[in-house]
């Protein structure tokens, strides 16, 4: 089978996950695109032979779009959701999945009513090569307990102004994500620190450190810098019983060369997690060609991420630790 996809929003993201699925991914067709920008949902149809389409309601409910992506901005992706669970078509949403955990409710309400998974949230880290090996690392028990998490993630720069609050629910919720699916627990509190702010970042406080707490007792540190400098930066060090595990920042080539050895960072997600974007859309096409249209993250994650995200900014606001009351987790996402 042959999985065809309708893609809404083509800007920086939603322009390369169109690319892949037309290129790169096996069973798979860009069948639609669709864009507030026409001349870019145009330009991105030219290079594929995808369907422009003016209306994403009319392109959800498409007889020949079997699947839908959503990169469209944040507060359309809700009614983008329902329209593709109403229309009974696996969708794969860029996070947030919803940015109100409101929102996120509704969207589990809805497919709790289909009485099937269709959504999986876009948390691309779980399909990178390094997170996966943690994992796997973890889980074969050579390492023993998990006890602590060192978190870093930096861009190079953001736009003067860029709020505070999107440094947690824009960048520290890809952290919040890989470490609940790491430890495969949930976590139970936030404390948010404010340390002098770089000379580069305007309008914006720049670093946070955020500490988070699991339900088991793990200490999880995260540094968010969007105003590095000089580039892009994720890593991950996992301290255990018996060993440690270190995420580096991968490169592929040193270059050695008057007395120094230099290694390349990337200026920004799409070359670090190009691999997770790949393997992120794969996995998604051969499991609607399977019937298991859903193996990612789910909406219960997606709601979790927007839960945690919203009260670690109560954090951040208030200076104060704040615990996380989740929801009882519905059936379906058990
Ligand atoms: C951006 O929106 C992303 O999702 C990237 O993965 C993240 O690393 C970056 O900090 C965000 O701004």
């Amino acid at each position: 089978m042959t999985v065809r996809t309708g893609v809404i929003g083509v800007g920086v993201m939603g322009a390369e996950h169109a690319r892949l699925l037309s290129e790169a991914i096996s069973q798979s067709e860009l069948e639609a695109v669709f864009d507030v920008d026409s001349a870019r949902a145009a330009a991105v149809a030219a290079n594929s032979g995808a369907r422009v389409f003016d209306d994403p309601m009319v392109l959800i409910k498409d007889d020949r779009v079997d699947a839908v992506l959503i990169a469209s901005s944040d507060q359309t992706h809700e009614d983008f959701v329902l329209a593709a669970i109403a229309a009974g078509k696996p969708v794969l949403c860029e996070k947030p999945l919803a940015p109100t955990v409101e929102g996120c409710t509704r969207i589990m309400r809805a497919e709790a009513e289909a009485g099937t998974r269709l959504v999986s949230v876009g948390f691309m880290r779980r399909h990178d090569p390094g997170y996966v090996e943690m994992k796997r690392a973890l889980e074969s028990d050579q390492l023993g307990r998990p006890l602590l998490v060192h978190c870093t993630h930096r861009n190079a720069s953001v736009a003067p102004g860029h709020p505070t609050s999107m440094l947690i629910s824009g960048s520290a919720v890809h952290e919040i994500d890989i470490v609940r699916w790491l430890l495969d627990e949930e976590l139970a509190a936030v404390t948010v620190y404010t340390p002098r702010s770089a000379a580069a970042a305007v309008g914006t406080q720049d670093p946070l450190m955020l500490i988070l707490e699991s339900v088991s007792g793990v200490l999880i540190d995260v540094e968010v810098f969007v105003n590095a400098a000089y580039g892009y930066d994720v890593r991950c060090e996992l301290v255990a019983d018996r060993g440690t595990i270190l995420l580096d920042s991968p490169a592929a080539t040193v270059i050695r060369s008057s007395g120094s050895a230099a290694r390349t960072v990337p200026a920004d997600w799409r070359p670090r997690f190009a691999e997770a974007y790949r393997r992120e859309l794969q996995d998604w096409v051969f499991g609607i060609a399977a019937g298991d249209p859903a193996r990612s993250a789910s909406s219960w994650d997606g709601y979790v991420a927007t839960e945690v995200a919203q009260v670690s900014i109560r954090a951040l606001e208030t200076g104060q630790r704040q615990e996380f009351s989740l929801m009882e987790k519905p059936s379906l996402y058990r």
